[in-house]
């Protein structure tokens, strides 16, 4: 393993990336609080670098995901169910979906391993 770079710095490098797009979409959106309104999600493939089972947690690299204008990263990210993990193992490659869960906070919703 060389992973000389901090994870939580990635991250904050990730939501600071994020907080001026999403503002200025909120904003256009004219968003008025209805319940019911469909999640942001967004998929995009990567590969696994680590699991955090008892965090519920995974480190993961990504491609570009430009429904959200990220870069490509290495970024922890929240599973919604630790489970889905149980399925693969670090150095997968892995399509996975995101789903806002905050302003600059996404869980992974669905997880699996590509071939
Ligand atoms: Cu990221």
């Amino acid at each position: 393993m060389s992973h000389a770079r901090p994870v939580s710095t990635l991250i904050l490098t990730c939501a600071l990336g994020l907080s001026v797009p999403l503002l200025s979409a909120a904003d256009n959106h004219h968003h008025h609080g209805h319940t019911g309104h469909a999640a942001l999600t967004a998929q995009a493939e990567g590969v696994l670098e680590a699991i955090d089972q008892d965090a519920g947690t995974v480190t993961l690299s990504h491609g570009p995901i430009p429904a959200l204008r990220w870069p490509p990263m290495t970024m922890d990210l929240r599973l919604r169910d630790a489970a889905l993990a149980d399925g693969v193992a670090a150095g997968d490659r892995i399509r996975f979906t995101l789903e806002q869960v905050g302003p600059t906070d996404y869980e992974i919703i669905e997880l699996k391993a590509l071939d």
